[in-house]
């Protein structure tokens, strides 16, 4: 299977990309519309403020979880009112719209400010992306932990360094975002980024109580998402088709159909991060307030990150649950995280 997904992967179209475009066919996409993977242009196909959204109705779910890992503890009983959310991770092509319209400049080009970060090293104040490298070298004890390493040079537009590219890669979810561009973006949408509870309430699809696997690989055991097959950070099989990103909409939907809720890129949700969920019930919740996170002095926040990644495993992170959780620091951007937005507004209209 590695070897004819080397092969495939080679002319831009793995084994899920071939599947997704036929499942279009059935479903009847047309091509360049999402949905049909390697043929979507990366921009949807209309104007309209709601444009590649979904409208997700009010309701009330059990978020969190008490069997997987810590911070996923309590599950609580959560409503969220109805909002729009995007089908699909904010793509390459869409996030050139806003930089052409804008002329915005992403924290990874710009660098980081050392007057508000005194205590950080000169190396990291230079513009540039935390990118995933292979590890070649086994440490000491034979634990392989460097794989990321700080690019300088790296950014949406260069991934890998200078001189990369994203050509082709129009429908790919934008990466190396930092948490400010992400919101600079949604603004410019005139649209928000999710809660963790709106995001986690919309991967369910309506599933409440899904608290498994099963939005990553389906009863065989065959991915149906973005992840990494085999010993991750040494080995991956490709069985889905994709060491790296994958265009959106290369899997199938979930019932609410919404592509890559789980897998391909992490993505972005407003809530400061904090280990653990309260255990009352909530209504519209945001997570904790800034000045109730336990930081220690020169250590920057961090706000939730939802859903994994192309580099979750099941050996390491296989956090591809609605419920799985993970802190990101606001001002780093990396190769495996993206984002999507909400609009917060009724379906006929403001609320
Ligand atoms: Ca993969
Ligand atoms: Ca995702």
């Amino acid at each position: 299977m590695a070897r004819r997904c080397l092969l495939m992967c080679c002319v831009g179209l793995g084994v899920t990309g071939l599947i997704g475009t036929f499942a279009a066919a059935q479903s009847g996409a047309r091509k360049g519309e999402i949905g049909t993977c390697a043929a979507y242009s990366g921009l949807p196909s209309d104007d309209s403020e709601t444009a590649g959204m979904v409208f997700i109705r009010g309701g009330t779910f059990v978020m969190g979880s008490d069997r997987h890992r810590p911070e996923e503890r309590f599950t609580h009983t959560v409503r969220v009112d109805g909002f729009w959310i995007d089908r699909h991770e904010v793509t390459n092509a869409q996030f050139r719209e806003f930089v052409a319209a804008t002329g915005y400049v992403t924290l990874a080009e710009r660098g980081l400010d050392p007057a508000t970060h005194p205590g950080m090293s000169k190396e990291l104040l230079v513009p540039g992306a935390v990118v995933f490298i292979p590890p070649t070298n086994v440490g000491s004890g034979g634990r392989i932990t460097q794989w990321w390493q700080y690019v300088p040079g790296a950014n949406w537009r260069e991934p890998t360094g200078r001189g990369s590219s994203i050509a082709g890669k129009d429908n790919h979810p934008v990466v190396h975002i930092a948490y400010e561009d992400a919101v600079a973006y949604a603004r410019w949408r005139g649209r928000d980024l999710p809660t963790e509870a709106q995001w986690e309430f919309a991967a369910r699809g309506g599933r409440d109580g899904e608290d498994d696997w099963s939005s990553a690989f389906d009863a065989e055991g065959k991915p149906i998402a973005n992840t990494w097959q085999g010993i991750f950070p040494v080995y991956n099989t490709n069985e889905d088709g994709y060491a790296g990103t994958a265009p959106v909409g290369c899997f199938k939907p979930n019932s609410y159909g919404l592509y890559d809720m789980i897998g391909n890129v992490w993505e972005w949700t407003t809530d400061w991060y904090r280990a653990g969920h309260p255990r009352e019930q909530a209504n519209n919740p945001s997570g904790p307030e800034l000045q109730d996170l336990a930081l220690t002095a020169g250590q920057s926040p961090s706000r939730v990150i939802k859903g994994g990644s192309f580099l979750c495993a099941s050996n390491y992170c296989a956090r591809y649950r609605p419920a799985a959780r993970q802190p990101q620091e606001v001002n780093l951007g990396a190769a495996h995280l993206g984002f999507r937005t909400v609009l917060n507004r009724s379906e006929g209209g403001p609320r």
